[in-house]
């Protein structure tokens, strides 16, 4: 499996945009791309419905090297056959999703202001999102921060930071430009024409900055 210090694009199969029966086809499509990290979330599912849906992601993330990390429910990473669980700012502790999680998995945490990704890096966590960089449609209710902040962030934490939140391939660049090294993007690789070919288009902005 790919080390978090070589991942640089993180994909998120979001069930707000992929219906259950197009995720493995998406799926594939963003490791032919060549996503690094992967994750599942399904805010409106049931935690059956998200423990079937991850057993069907797990076998492909890990046949292709590709991290899988659950939104939300690092007690059941270990049935999913997971590789880590992401928790959100008002969520659990990094140490109560570890030990859920259990021994040898990832466990990434929401940051939204420098403040809260120093205080979270407190906690050890092995990788931390921050953001939302700009306003988006998948987390409608949350302030963006811009990106002055994400040097001066990446300037004092010594652990992978993943820049989120209206990033698209349209502004990656000014993105990357403004110090970031990593970053999720969602809906506008799930929403192109051609998934596989977005993010291989993000990726190679992303390695060769
Ligand atoms: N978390 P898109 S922003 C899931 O700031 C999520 O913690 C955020 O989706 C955070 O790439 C976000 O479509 C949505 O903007 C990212």
């Amino acid at each position: 499996m790919k080390p978090l210090s070589e991942c640089r694009l993180y994909g998120i199969l979001d069930t707000g945009y992929v219906e259950q029966e197009r995720l493995v086809s998406i799926l594939l499509a963003l490791i032919e791309g060549g996503i690094d990290i992967l994750q599942l979330r399904a805010k409106r599912n049931s935690q059956e419905e998200i423990l079937a849906m991850a057993m069907e992601i797990a076998p492909i993330c890990r046949v292709a090297g590709v991290p899988f990390i659950l939104n939300d429910y690092p007690e059941l990473v270990q049935e999913a056959g997971a590789d880590g669980a992401h928790v959100g700012q008002d969520d659990l502790s990094v140490a109560e999703a570890r030990c859920l999680a259990g021994p040898g998995k990832f466990i990434g945490k929401s940051t939204h202001s420098p403040e809260q990704a120093s205080a979270a890096a407190l906690e050890h966590p092995d990788y931390l999102g921050f953001g939302p960089l700009f306003a988006t449609p998948t987390k409608p209710d949350y302030t963006p921060i811009g990106t002055e902040d994400i040097r001066s962030v990446h300037a004092i934490l010594d652990l992978p930071i993943f820049c989120i939140g209206g990033i698209k391939l349209s502004n990656l660049p000014t993105v990357i430009a403004s110090g970031a090294r990593r970053v999720v993007i969602v809906s506008d690789l799930l929403q192109a024409g051609d998934p596989a070919g977005q993010t291989a288009a993000c990726k190679e902005l992303l390695l060769n900055c």
